[in-house]
């Protein structure tokens, strides 16, 4: 982890359900998306086989986390309902019973929260940040991990001319204040990491700006995690389309490992892991 001026303090533990992860190097979260409309696969991994399959090669790349997503986030989204959602990746997390690695939940419903965890999901990626009603409870009554994200808007509408007076504060206080909520409903700090939310109601220059004051983040004392693989802010800067931006991801995932990152939710884990160990030799 990095304490508020970027330095490396160590050890981090991340308390993931029946997992311990004691990482002295960063981690990777691959993504499993079970959605029609992904912006970034083209929703590829939409049937049961094809997600548990891809689910697989992630871990075989060297994913430590797999995060599976039954409703598409992406700017513009419409929600699904509940049972929609449950149906994707209920049977998804049953193919996966046993396998030696955390799997994640990306979701902000309390009730596909509790499903999930019952069918042996070990960590909730929440985009609300446990904002739902219930969503604290849920999480608080079992002893998987959290992450909050931040977000500004919904997936819907986000995107339309965002505007914050400070990015940066905003933001820090946003998380502190989930932070202080897990910790009244009983969530201890080794289950929970936090994220900015990159393109989650944010311009090109508020993820910039963001990305330049990760530190700031990181020195709440809590895991980073953060998500830039084929985002839509790569294409502005590129102009390249979602399957074109392998080499923008890896180059934002370094320069997020150099501001402080310590979780890397990627498509790519096999290239991300070699940016990792760049990184690694370089910091040695
Ligand atoms: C679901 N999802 C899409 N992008 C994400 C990001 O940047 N972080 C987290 N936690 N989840 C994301």
């Amino acid at each position: 982890m990095h304490d508020e001026k970027g330095r490396t303090s160590g050890l981090f533990h991340l308390h993931v359900g029946r997992f311990r992860l004691a990482a002295t190097s960063p981690l990777v979260m691959g993504v499993v998306n079970v959605t029609p409309d992904s912006f970034s696969d083209g929703g590829r991994f939409f049937d049961r086989n094809s997600a548990l399959s891809h689910a697989r090669r992630l871990i075989e790349d060297g994913a430590d986390i797999v995060d599976i997503g039954g409703e598409s986030s992406r700017p513009g989204a419409l929600p699904v309902s509940e049972e929609e959602e449950l149906e994707r990746i209920l049977p998804v997390l049953r193919g996966l019973e046993g396998i030696e690695k955390p799997i994640s939940v990306d979701t902000r419903r309390p009730a596909v929260m509790r499903e999930a965890l019952k069918a042996g999901a070990s960590m909730i990626n929440d985009i609300d940040a446990l904002t739902a009603p219930g969503a604290l409870e849920a999480v608080a009554a079992s002893d998987c991990a959290v992450c909050l994200m931040h977000k500004k808007g919904e997936p819907a509408t986000m995107q339309r001319e965002p505007h914050y007076d400070d990015v940066v504060r905003e933001i820090l206080d946003f998380l502190k204040s989930r932070l202080d909520a897990c910790e009244r409903a009983g969530i201890a700090r080794e289950r929970i990491v936090i994220d900015p939310g990159f393109g989650f109601g944010k311009t090109l220059e508020h993820n910039l700006t963001l990305l330049r004051n990760l530190s700031k983040l990181a020195g709440l004392g809590t895991p980073v995690l953060v998500g830039w693989s084929r985002k839509s802010s790569l294409g502005r800067i590129t102009g390249r389309p979602a399957g074109e931006r392998l080499p923008a991801s890896l180059a934002m995932a370094l320069l997020s490992l150099q501001a402080g990152a310590t979780i890397l939710r990627v498509h790519d884990v096999k290239e991300t892991r070699d940016v990792i160990e760049v990184w690694k030799a370089y910091r040695a």
